[in-house]
């Protein structure tokens, strides 16, 4: 039943196992590991029992074709990406209790036990189908492995499952002209054996669990999707593929087959928990059996029907398995107004990011915090991460920081001096600062980051008003007692900040806290001591040296990443439209039969009633001759007369519209269907022969 991480015993909380076919970028930062790194830290700050587990998806038909597109072998691509995205986030602190990959050992057990588990207990059903055959290679070929002509568009290199010039998707089967990207061969239809998950079984028990039982407490978004699968009817889903890489089905007569890596995937949370307890000496089994744990999937928009329909049915079948209590998936990041995208290298890359704002993770981490697509698709712009940095981090958090520790040092020594008697004013404000745990957990609780970093900054607002008013630097001449109290005051708030915002930023939190030397309290600073303290650092508490939490970003550097995408876009758009394909060989002999030579355009006007023919009067040398081309929308005839052209002069006069044309200037076309004239690079006599 619904209910907040109190409630439970405990809480495992995984996050979407990314693809070792890429790095990672911004949208699965914002989508995913954020919010659920925060939320994991969330509880471990205030001592809730939590695990935290991810790890790298090496499995699916994406790993050996990007594998062959890179020209390396599919272990080697697995492993290069599990490096770089592994490093990822550590370098972004996403704070994972284990990170593990589907490739490990323990996961292939683990994965393949499950899939023998409902298989015993009957929970398949096996079918026959046709699919597509490599009759050279000898092998079945998934929909990627098959290109043809498009039968909506005509684009000849077309995938068996969407054509990406016009993005219909497709079934292998009805490509034009197909072929194997294996082999080339022409594929055929052949029989092959698989095994199915019948989702129809489970139909009224998804009705009770997520549309009777989640409908409160779900997101919108998810909840919708849930039951739009569900209202649709729900079919048997096959969880084998005939291919060469991944988990073997562990049956006779399955040769040559694997798990389907949307099976074995999710099964990689339970197998990271294995690799986790193995080494810490723990027992894996109360993170996902006992009933008082409290199971959390954060996940992108295009998992849900695998999180919320597919894994659950199989852990239901399975019958020891807890089920996910929540499953808060976001909405999609788009960057400068497009959709992020691995192939068209569109995005930000956290490798690429640390290299050109290096240190400045949480400053990603804050942006794509109060930015994230929680509830609608959302768009990072380099603009707006420099204002939440220069507005909000800098300005606001980084401001009050620094001005009450410089005003400590100053005036105290950096010692925390004794407080006089508290006014209204003194009291309120702490009174206020010990909402803040509550109003922050209220919203983490419910999954609102985005609301969640906007109360932390809130926090921060509290201490730079009271400063602003309260006037320390002002009151010091008459009342230095009074500018003690200000200032014992001011420290508890940047304490406190110190505190919360250890989920959301936590390298600025350490820092924070390392200023402040709260590793030297008696007792530890945390969530709870926030509402609960009297205060958080007492009287003659001294700090440590002032560190800067934020800079400034400067506009060149934005500018500098805006140029960065449009050369993107310009490479984009060069690959987008190809150049044709070379010729057929000729021999020299055909070449020596044109006569080109080099003319001068006497006049040019447009042909009345065709909106693309111009028609010229040329000086070719030898006469003077009337020549008409199609290039009316791309020239005017004002900038033509006088040119010198290329001509072919030999070529048969044809009629266009009533006129004879003689001849044919030439024109060179790239790949963006840009035209322009073929003449000489320098002024040379009419007549001249090109050859
Ligand atoms: N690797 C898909 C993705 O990255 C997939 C998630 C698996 S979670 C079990 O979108
Ligand atoms: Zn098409």
């Amino acid at each position: 039943m619904a209910a907040d991480s109190g409630a439970f015993k405990r809480t495992t909380i995984t996050a979407a196992l990314p693809y070792t076919n890429g790095p990672i970028h911004i949208g699965h930062l914002a989508g995913v590991y954020v919010p659920a790194d925060i939320y994991a830290r969330f509880l471990r700050l205030q001592k809730k029992e939590v695990l935290f587990v991810c790890g790298s998806d090496e499995h699916g038909v994406a790993i050996p074709m990007k594998a062959k597109k890179e020209g390396i072998s599919p272990r080697e691509l697995i492993d290069k990406y599990h490096a770089i995205i592994k490093k990822s986030f550590e370098d972004f602190g996403i704070a994972f209790d284990n990170y593990s990959r589907t490739s490990a050992e323990i996961h292939h057990q683990t994965a393949s036990d499950f899939f023998s588990s409902l298989y015993r207990q009957g929970d398949f059903i096996e079918e026959v189908s046709e699919q597509l055959y490599d009759p050279e290679a000898q092998q079945f070929l998934a929909d990627r492995f098959v290109v043809g002509t498009c039968p909506k568009c005509g684009h000849e290199s077309a995938y068996g499952d969407q054509c990406e010039q016009c993005g219909s998707s497709l079934n292998a089967t009805d490509l034009i002209n197909p072929r194997s990207v294996i082999s080339g061969a022409t594929p055929v239809l052949k029989k092959t054996k698989h095994w199915f998950l019948p989702l129809d079984r489970y139909e009224s028990f998804l009705k009770g669990w997520i549309l009777e039982g989640h409908k409160d407490d779900w997101k919108p978004n998810v909840y919708g999707q849930c039951k739009s699968w569900i209202d649709d009817g729900l079919k048997p889903r096959a969880v084998t593929r005939d291919l060469d890489w991944g988990i073997p089905v562990p049956l006779k007569g399955a040769e040559g087959k694997v798990l389907y890596v949307w099976f074995d995937a999710p099964i990689g949370y339970i197998s990271s928990t294995k690799e986790w307890a193995a080494r810490e000496g723990q027992a894996w089994e109360p993170w996902w059996q006992d009933p008082e744990t409290r199971l959390l999937h954060f996940i992108g928009k295009d998992n849900i029907v695998f999180h919320c329909i597919i894994f659950p049915a199989m852990l239901k079948a399975h019958g020891t398995y807890v089920l996910p209590d929540n499953v808060p998936a976001n909405e999609f990041l788009n960057l400068e107004g497009q959709k992020l995208s691995t192939s068209r290298n569109w995005a930000v890359w956290l490798h690429e990011y640390l290299e050109e704002f290096p240190g400045m993770q949480d400053v990603l981490r804050y942006t794509l915090t109060a930015n994230a697509p929680e509830t609608k698709d959302n768009d990072f712009t380099w603009k707006d991460f420099q204002a939440r940095n220069n507005n909000e981090l800098v300005a606001i958090f980084g401001n009050f920081v620094n001005r009450v520790s410089v005003l400590t040092g100053k005036y105290f020594d950096s010692c925390l001096p004794q407080p006089a008697a508290l006014s209204p004013r003194d009291e309120e404000t702490l009174e206020q600062l010990r909402a803040f745990p509550e109003r922050i957990a209220d919203c983490l609780e419910r999954f609102r980051f985005r609301e969640g970093s906007q109360e932390l900054m809130n926090l921060a607002r509290l201490g730079n008003k009271y400063l602003a008013d309260e006037e320390p630097w002002k009151v010091i001449k008459q009342d230095p007692q009074r500018v003690g109290t200000i200032l014992f005051i001011g420290q508890q708030i940047a304490a406190a900040l110190a505190v919360l915002s250890e989920p959301f930023l936590p390298f600025t939190s350490s820092k924070l806290q390392e200023m402040l030397r709260m590793d030297t309290l008696a007792s530890p600073c945390n969530w709870e001591q926030v509402s609960r303290a009297e205060y958080l650092l007492p009287a003659g508490h001294c700090l440590g040296e002032a560190q800067l939490l934020f800079r400034k970003v400067e506009d060149s550097e934005i500018q500098a990443q805006l140029d960065k995408l449009e050369a993107t876009k310009k490479q984009n758009d060069m690959e987008n439209t190809s150049l044709p394909a070379q010729k057929e060989t000729i021999q020299y002999d055909d070449f020596g039969k044109m006569d080109i030579r080099v003319g001068t355009i006497l006049q040019a006007e447009k042909m009345p009633k065709a909106n693309k023919l111009i028609v010229m009067k040329v000086d070719t040398g030898i006469d003077t001759r009337t020549i008409i081309s199609g290039i009316a929308e791309h020239f005017t005839p004002e900038e033509l007369v006088g040119k010198q052209v290329s001509v072919l002069v030999n070529l048969a006069p044809r009629p266009l519209r009533g006129v004879e044309s003689q001849g044919m200037i030439l024109l060179a076309e790239d790949a963006s269907g840009k035209l322009v004239f073929v003449s000489p690079e320098q002024a040379v006599g009419n007549g001249a022969v090109v050859r």
